[in-house]
């Protein structure tokens, strides 16, 4: 891929990092989350109106530098996000933004106290049912004055009071297993009761959200359960993640934490402090609207949109599901580095199989991984099963898929087919 990409009217230089496909490149500027009646429009919406008084913030391009998206937020140079087989860049000074945290500085630097960012996002990932390479985050920030640490803390306590009593009335099992200490830190920059107070009151506030959004719901007449855990963000600390269960298993919706004082002397407000989370919209969407493949959003079909109004929030009703076709691929990697292919990466073979079959492809699984005893050759089989959301595919319109993803990885990863 050396094509220079055009976005917003700007045309970046291609360069040895470019690798955002056209199939990418065309996801950009759809807006799900403005898309009046769009279940991400709506959730969106609400999760605003629950944030009174937070300042919107609307970046027009997904286009960032990589200092912003990395190194701004003290990501380490060798950080694996930062590898061209997890982000899309467009060369090597711009990418497509992996997260909305690469807008926090600047945000900062508009003086609002409390602001709310929602934009798309992308991501070279797996392929599977809650995973997509273009999805929306919402960031949320709030802070405050530090200059006087005892009136702030009482006046935390006093909100945070006054949130606990609010959440006593919630109906979901909200378990906090996170653990501030040694592994998960209070920054020793800060007074300690004063940011506990400040991770109190994050708490409190994503907890009040999530009354909001799921208070009506009760899976099997049974509470809705969430749970609190222990995360690492490099400009937050400590750092959490919620996680909510769904489909018998913990799905993770957001990660938060106190930001780093170093990050907000960034952004001159150095005289600050406060907190900052990072939601998946798409995610918090699928279990609100019950919509069981991170695909639909970007569908198209009147079956699909028809179904849903801006501000209200109602189950989707699947129109049918149609028969899945599963097609199976063995080779062999290549055996030593070969001039122009990269080292294997999944994720590589990921990015082909959209690339060919777009949303054709439900889901993509490792099903046999084999290393030869004697010549040490290692072989992979991936399942690759086709389903379309609006329709029957034939077996012929399959074929000619997996042909062409066969005939684009051998010749794009060396890969021999067995
Ligand atoms: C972040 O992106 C951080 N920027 C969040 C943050 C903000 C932390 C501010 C601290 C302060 P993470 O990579 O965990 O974190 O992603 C956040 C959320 O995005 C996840 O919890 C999940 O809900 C959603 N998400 C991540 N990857 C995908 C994907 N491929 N498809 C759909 N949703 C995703
Ligand atoms: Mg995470």
């Amino acid at each position: 891929m050396s094509a220079p990409v055009t976005l917003f009217g700007k045309e970046y230089p291609a360069d040895g990092n470019t690798n955002t496909p056209p199939s990418i490149q065309a996801k950009v500027g759809r807006n799900l989350h403005l898309q009046k009646d769009h279940p991400l429009a709506t959730l969106r919406e609400i999760i605003e109106t629950h944030f009174k008084g937070f300042t919107r913030i609307q970046p027009e391009s997904p286009v960032v530098t990589v200092f912003q998206n990395f190194d701004e937020l003290g990501f380490a140079p060798d950080h694996p996000g930062r590898s061209l087989t997890d982000s899309y860049y467009l060369n090597k000074e711009h990418m497509l933004r992996t997260h909305t945290s690469a807008h926090e500085v600047e945000a900062y630097k508009t003086g609002a106290d409390a602001f709310l960012i929602a934009a798309d996002v992308y991501r070279r990932d797996e392929i599977d049912s809650s995973h997509y390479p273009v999805f929306h985050q919402m960031e949320g920030m709030r802070h405050w004055d530090v200059t006087d640490v005892k009136q702030l803390t009482e006046q935390l306590r006093a909100e945070n009071a006054k949130l606990a009593e609010e959440l006593a009335a919630c109906p979901i099992e909200i378990t906090d297993i996170s653990n501030v200490g040694p592994e998960n830190p209070l920054q020793e920059c800060h007074d300690p009761e004063l940011a506990t107070e400040m991770a109190q009151n994050l708490k409190h506030s994503l907890n009040g959200m999530i009354f909001k959004l799921f208070g009506h719901i009760t899976a099997d007449g049974q509470p809705l359960k969430v749970r609190w855990i222990d995360a690492f963000f490099p400009w937050t600390s400590p750092s959490f993640e919620v996680e909510v269960w769904y489909n018998d298993e913990w799905l993770e919706i957001l990660g938060c934490g106190v930001v780093v004082q170093k990050t907000l002397e960034r952004g001159g407000v150095g005289h600050k402090s406060g907190w900052a989370f990072g939601l998946g919209l798409e995610r918090i969407a699928m279990v609100l609207f019950d919509i069981p493949d991170i695909r639909l959003f970007w569908s198209q079909d009147p079956r699909f949109l028809s179904q849903f109004k801006q501000g209200e929030i109602t189950a989707f009703k699947p129109y049918s599901k149609y028969p899945p076709c599963y097609k199976d691929m063995s080779f062999w990697l290549p055996e030593e580095t070969q001039e122009g292919i990269k080292p294997w990466h999944e994720n590589d073979y990921c990015e082909v199989v959209r690339d060919v079959a777009g949303d054709l492809v439900e889901n993509v699984t490792l099903i046999d991984d084999f290393t030869h005893p004697k010549t040490g050759k290692r072989s992979l089989c991936y399942r690759l099963n086709y389903r379309s959301m609006d329709r029957s595919l034939n077996n012929e319109e399959v074929n000619a898929l997996q042909d062409k993803v066969v005939g684009r990885v051998v010749k794009e990863m060396g890969i021999e087919m067995r």
